[in-house]
């Protein structure tokens, strides 16, 4: 799989505002945020898509999926209630191929997404 920015956030080697860590995932803020709270989860291991992802992958999706809830209810944005998003491929308005979660937070959310 070719490396990514995100690959490279993982390792240092670019700046980003991290904003929760712990051994699997890395949690940053979006450059262009799309809410007063936009930040993106990442796997330390990369996979490049969802559709990439296999039942080996089972776990750290989910350590994917509860370090966004942790970081929610850390914050306190859980009451009021955010989005988790992962886009996949062309369709899905994905443009960095290395998963990652989106948690928007901060404002009401609209259904259906654009
Ligand atoms: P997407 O789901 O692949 O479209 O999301 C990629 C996100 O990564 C998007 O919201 C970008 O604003 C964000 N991003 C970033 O935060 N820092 C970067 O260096 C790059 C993209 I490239």
């Amino acid at each position: 799989m070719s490396d990514t920015i995100f690959a490279k956030i993982v390792r240092r080697e670019i700046p980003a505002d991290i904003v929760y860590e712990d051994d699997d995932v890395l949690g940053f803020r979006d450059l262009n945020p799309q809410a007063p709270v936009h930040v993106l989860f990442i796997p330390k291991r990369a996979i490049a898509t969802l559709d990439d992802a296999t039942p080996a992958d089972a776990e750290l999706l989910g350590k994917l999926l509860l370090a966004a809830a942790a970081y929610a209810r850390a914050q306190g944005l859980a009451e009021n209630g955010y989005r988790t998003v992962i886009n996949t491929n062309t369709h899905g308005g994905q443009t960095v191929f290395h998963i990652h979660v989106h948690l928007l937070a901060g404002r009401q959310m609209t259904w259906p997404p654009g």
